[in-house]
């Protein structure tokens, strides 16, 4: 038997074997990236914090990009059998003022022991085809069509899939059947675009002509994990890639990684066969896949994510103030002025996730833990080790979808957006989708948990046991439609 892990991490070397086939750029990204963090891991006693090497090299993300709920569920089928769950809703149709008529979320496995294994994630997007800013009724009927024409995923594939996600895994030839067509499935066709009909969706949206112009689905980029981003975007600049202009997420500043920070190469020219409209078949050339590479840092709290959307904030409200400053620098000053510059307030500030041990060298005077985290770390009963942010960021997503985009494409504003949220996305899905603040906090609480029992720490135990319980407060509510 294969079991689930083993068949993920197959798939994912599969995938990028075949991107780097099709992208050749991307093989150059994997040399400088390898290169990088060699160089980091040789450097840096603490470079394996935020994961091993081992993690690190084989870490990479996708992204594909799907046309109807039937074709997002079979999808969800393909990555369940990889253990990876729908984690995240990501809507990204107001997030950009160019079109991006889509919402999402990420496959990923949610386990840690599984994330250790391997951390394979796919970020995936369905098309919005009802929504009115984007769409005209006839535009949409046309569309829905053409797409309930296609087959993105055999039947063999998904029945394949379903034994595997029922029985974690696979007999081996059933496992290298289910990988080949897993894969195959991800390869960009050699079928003719319809030239008309690719134009007609592009002047909406390039994003809308990349999904529902085409025949078939393809990997839009797959994206390896870098240890140092902003030596990597040096070297690539050195070695003739054009990368986009920005390192999208927080800025280089000498205190904690957090979250994402992410950037990529343009996309480039790739031959594809065209349907021309005197029906013809010619060759000419798309730009829609492209290159990006992220490092990733430590997963924040809801309070830490509201600190740095803030932070967001206010870059771009002295940007707007000031439109010669640039905003690495910018940016820079406003995390030096708002942010914790040590992990540890990160963890005594709960604006971070961590996992706890008792510490080696804690107190054995006699002395009762304290009941409150600031006190066990401060005095030195517990460590804190960071949990690495697994996820994504809409604004740098937008931003990625933007960078990559030809035409700004259409959106009409004065019309109502059709209301997505995580829960419509989980009756598509017909399976939950994934809260990521609530996996980070379930692993925070089972290791402090554990290390407090440890500890005998009983007083802190029930003290952060009825915290653990206490309602939180709920999100507000999110609101839909015309945007400004
Ligand atoms: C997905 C863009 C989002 C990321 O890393 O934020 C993404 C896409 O272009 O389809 O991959
Ligand atoms: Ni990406």
């Amino acid at each position: 038997m294969i079991p689930t892990w083993r068949l993920r991490a197959a798939f994912a070397r599969r995938l990028s074997a075949l991107y780097g086939t099709e992208v050749p750029a991307y093989t150059t990204l994997l040399d400088v990236t390898g290169e990088v963090n060699d160089e980091v891991a040789r450097r840096n006693p603490d470079a394996g914090r935020l994961g091993g090497l081992e993690r690190v090299t084989a870490e990479r993300h996708g992204a594909i990009r799907v046309g109807t709920p039937r074709e997002l569920r079979q999808a969800a089928q393909v990555f369940a059998a990889l253990g990876m769950r729908p984690v995240g809703f990501y809507d990204l149709r107001d997030a950009t003022g160019s079109a991006v008529p889509v919402v999402s979320t990420a496959f990923r496995p949610v386990e840690p022991g599984e994330l250790a294994r391997n951390p394979f994630r796919v970020f995936t997007s369905l098309l919005t085809t009802a929504d009115r800013r984007f769409f005209d009724a006839g535009l949409q009927a046309r569309l829905e069509a053409f797409l309930s024409r296609r087959t993105l995923f055999p039947p063999e594939l998904l029945t394949l899939a379903a034994r595997a996600e029922r029985e974690h895994g696979l007999a081996p030839e059933e496992a290298e059947r289910f990988l080949t067509l897993a894969v195959a499935a991800f390869k960009l066709s050699p079928e003719p675009v319809d030239r008309a009909w690719y134009a007609e969706l592009a002047r909406v949206s390039a994003v809308a002509a990349d999904i529902g112009g085409v025949t078939r689905t393809h990997v839009n980029h797959l994206t390896p994990r870098v240890l140092d981003i902003d030596a990597l975007y040096r070297r690539m600049a050195d070695r003739g890639v054009t990368m986009i202009d920005e390192i999208q997420g927080p800025p280089r500043w000498d205190g904690p990684d957090v979250l994402l920070r992410q950037t990529s190469f343009r996309a480039l020219d790739e031959l594809r066969r065209f349907r021309e409209p005197d029906g013809s078949v010619t060759t000419g050339s798309l730009r829609v896949r492209f290159g990006e590479v992220e490092a990733r840092g430590v997963a924040l709290s809801r309070a830490g994510r509201a600190r740095y959307d803030a932070l967001c904030a206010e870059t771009d409200r002295r940007l707007a103030e000031d439109g010669r400053a640039a905003r690495q620098d910018v940016a820079r000053e406003v995390w030096e002025a708002g942010f914790p510059r040590e992990e540890r307030l990160l963890a005594t500030g709960e604006l971070a996730f961590f996992t706890f041990r008792p510490a080696a060298a804690r107190p054995r005077d006699g002395r009762r833990p304290p009941a409150d985290l600031a006190g066990l770390l401060d005095h030195g009963w517990l460590t804190a080790h960071p949990i690495v942010y697994e996820d994504f960021l809409p604004r740098s997503a937008a931003g990625i979808f933007r960078s990559n985009l030809t035409g700004q494409g259409t959106r009409d504003a004065a019309r109502t957006g059709t209301p997505y949220d995580e829960h419509r996305l989980s009756a598509i899905l017909e399976r939950p989708v994934h809260d990521p603040f609530e996996i980070y906090a379930a692993q925070q609480d089972a290791a402090l948990r554990h290390a407090l029992e440890a500890l005998g720490a009983d007083d802190a135990r029930r003290a952060l046991a009825s915290r653990a319980t206490a309602p939180r407060p709920s999100p507000p509510p999110r609101t839909e439609g015309a945007a400004p």
